[in-house]
């Protein structure tokens, strides 16, 4: 496997936009998980994010694996907590969450995932992790305890942004929370494109092509699709 964060930055360089699909391992059936995957390599996909605020399972292994005997794309962790790191992945996204102020998810549970981490081989890619009021509270916002940050300070999240950055991330995420009712403004995205040289991933509420390709053109590099594709593996078809 190729470095993966020397290729979204090559990406970024060609303006080659990015498109992951998160699979969450509560929410995917496994025996529909073959069929899925088809539909993933049929789109314009070129990431994989496995993960979730609150995984419960402990298919995490397995899920994986099955995603690798049938499909190329790289695949990233997105993890919740320590818990959710497996080997079998290719990356990690090692998440900041520099919207909050709550100790466990800046610092805490990443020193508790160094020892399970050493156990791997995975591609280590330090991203500030951005939560934005997105209509209604989300699991990630339940789970982290953490307020996000109103979605009209545009001004306060692009100076959060370049502090991560400053900070050592090498990707920023604006996360709206999975299902939100409303996705990360297109002002916001365009402001914090232009406020940070490091990569920017766009996710949470986009449910159509028009908005992915609306996020594309407002600065966001790499768009996480969840829930639109959960609800309807044909989402790339219509
Ligand atoms: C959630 O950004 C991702 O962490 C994707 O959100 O499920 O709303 O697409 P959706």
């Amino acid at each position: 496997m190729k470095n993966i964060y020397q290729e979204i930055l090559d990406s970024k360089k060609k303006n080659k936009k990015l498109l992951a699909i998160l699979i969450d391992p509560d929410k995917v059936q496994f025996e529909k998980l073959d069929k899925l995957i088809e539909k993933i390599n049929q789109s314009f996909a070129t990431h994989i994010f496995v993960g979730g605020s609150l995984v419960e399972t402990n298919q995490i292994d397995v899920i994986i694996q099955k995603i690798k005997q049938n499909c190329k794309l790289p695949i990233l962790l997105f993890p919740g907590s320590p818990s959710q790191i497996s080997k079998n992945a290719d990356g990690i996204l090692f998440l900041n969450l520099i919207s909050g102020r709550n100790p466990d998810y800046l610092i805490e549970h990443q020193v508790n995932a160094i020892p399970i981490l050493e156990k791997t081989a995975l591609e280590v890619i330090s991203t500030g992790y951005v939560l934005i009021e997105s209509g209604k509270e989300t699991a990630v916002e339940r789970v982290s305890q953490t307020k996000p940050i109103d979605r009209n300070k545009i001004d306060y999240v692009c100076q959060t942004v370049k502090a991560g950055e400053y900070m050592g991330n090498k990707l920023i995420y604006l996360e709206a929370g999975s299902g939100a009712e409303k996705a990360v403004p297109l002002e916001m995205i365009e402001a914090v494109s232009k406020k940070i040289a490091i990569p920017l991933i766009v996710g949470g509420g986009i449910r159509s092509k028009v908005e992915i390709e609306n996020a594309f053109k407002a600065g966001a590099d790499l768009v996480v699709i969840g829930t639109a594709f959960e609800d309807n593996p044909n989402f790339f078809e219509a």
